[in-house]
């Protein structure tokens, strides 16, 4: 098993607006461009508002098995050609790198494989470097999961190729084969080998 360090990408770039202070000293002259408002960031994550018209929304309960006290939600999008997944946990391994997945079934139990590793890059389980340790995110110190990630559906697609020897040519294929309607999701404990699951719920069709 690898583990390879990887920096967590910050999901968010706080912009400040570029606030135009009153002084008594002031200039006349000040440029109006001075005291535009730099546009949220939010607003160029892919998927904004207007660039597509078609999405898919699901959502994740994740409820603790016996023993755990962890819990959370996952709010999943399909948008504009790319993937992302945001998952709000607490009770989890303080301080440690949290393995989550979509797993294969559409049920929580019995146990099924898991498809996607949700880390860093949103990776193919067992064919895309590293998918362990440090591409997870990391727990607070108070066992707080806050996590985004996005990828491209093509990007995703051109993997899918690699590592499973397909041809396909469209998201739409790609989406069929994901099958997201008949999914769960897990955490874990950062155990190896066995990983004993925390929480899992199946994913949800919002629209
Ligand atoms: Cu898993």
């Amino acid at each position: 098993m690898t583990s390879r360090s990887l920096l967590y990408p910050m999901s968010f770039a706080l912009l400040l607006p570029a606030a135009a202070i009153s002084c008594a000293g002031d200039s006349p002259t000040t440029p109006e461009s001075a005291q535009l408002v730099a546009a949220p960031e939010f607003a160029r994550m892919p998927g904004e508002p207007g660039s597509a018209s078609s999405r898919l929304f699901y959502k994740v309960k994740l409820a603790p098995v016996p023993g755990s006290d962890a819990r959370g939600m996952v709010h999943i999008d399909v948008v504009g050609g790319y993937l992302r997944v945001r998952i709000h946990a607490n009770g989890l391994e303080a301080g440690q790198h949290i393995p989550q997945h979509i797993h294969a079934s559409s049920a929580c139990s019995p146990a099924s494989p898991p498809v996607i590793n949700l880390d860093a890059g949103l990776t193919l389980t067992g064919v895309e470097a590293p998918g362990t340790g440090l591409a997870f995110p990391q727990a607070s110190e108070d066992g707080i999961i806050n996590y985004e990630a996005t990828r491209s559906l093509a990007d995703l697609r051109a993997a899918w190729n690699t590592a499973f020897g397909t041809s396909l040519q469209t998201d739409a294929e790609l989406l069929a084969l994901l099958d997201l309607d008949d999914r769960n999701i897990h955490e874990h404990l950062p155990l190896a080998p066995t990983f004993p699951p925390v929480n899992c719920g199946p994913m949800e069709r919002v629209n």
